[in-house]
């Protein structure tokens, strides 16, 4: 048995697709669409109970869940793909500062931007719930652009700067989300040369494209 993915076109699931591309590895892909809440069936909640994407069974059967353990649990399975510096390496602690703060500060306020009614019980409130989410996710990014050693140079885009690592695939894709396919451009430069390098590399190039993640 190999890795089984459970997930949806231009969602977190795309993160794990790009991880496994990286370390030369596919998942038998099982769609869980978004659209019309299949996350929250009694089938999937089974497998994973708190209702989310993505969802990763190992080959030994193991269900991960949690895109930041599931990225971790990638990198030490594939040891010779180098996902992540080594342990001890400093560099390894500035991956894992960026990873934590897409996974623990961007993430929730793209639940909120998604789903505003699980918030308030007040339609009219959603949209001000939605609006808020969305300023405070570019708040989130607007840090990483000021605070992460990024040059905004192609030849060296990287967190690591020219070396590539897993923690650029949260901060690419997730500049995508929350109305950021048009405000990451416009406001966090850096940020959009790390996106447009990550979105080049030969293994997740047509990952990309497949999950829409440009325009
Ligand atoms: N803490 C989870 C969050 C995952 C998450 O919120 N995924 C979204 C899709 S990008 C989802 O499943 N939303 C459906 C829902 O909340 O019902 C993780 O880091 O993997």
């Amino acid at each position: 048995m190999g890795y089984v993915l459970y997930g949806d076109a231009g969602s977190g699931s795309a993160m794990v697709e790009m991880a496994l591309a990286e370390a030369g590895q596919r998942a038998e892909l099982r769609a869980v669409p978004l659209e019309g809440d299949h996350q929250l069936r009694p089938d999937y909640l089974a497998i994973n109970p708190m209702g989310r994407l993505p969802t990763l069974v190992l080959p030994d059967g193991l269900v991960m869940t949690e895109h930041l353990a599931i990225l971790l649990t990638i990198a030490d399975h594939h040891p010779k793909a180098a996902l992540l510096p080594a342990s001890g390496d400093p560099a390894r602690a500035t991956a894992l500062r960026w990873m934590a703060l897409m996974a623990g500060e961007f993430y929730p306020h793209v639940t909120r931007w998604d789903y505003p009614g699980r918030f308030t019980p007040d339609p009219a409130a959603e949209p001000g719930i939605r609006t808020r989410a969305e300023e405070m996710g570019h708040d989130v990014l607007r840090v990483v652009e000021a605070h992460a050693e990024l040059s905004g140079d192609p030849a060296s885009p990287f967190l690591l700067g020219a070396r590539f690592s897993l923690a650029d695939i949260p901060l690419a894709v997730m500049s995508r989300w929350c109305g950021g396919r048009a405000w990451t451009p416009r406001n966090c430069p850096r940020i959009e040369t790390l996106a447009r390098a990550v979105a080049a590399r030969p293994a997740i190039a047509p990952l990309w494209e497949r999950h829409r993640l440009f325009g």
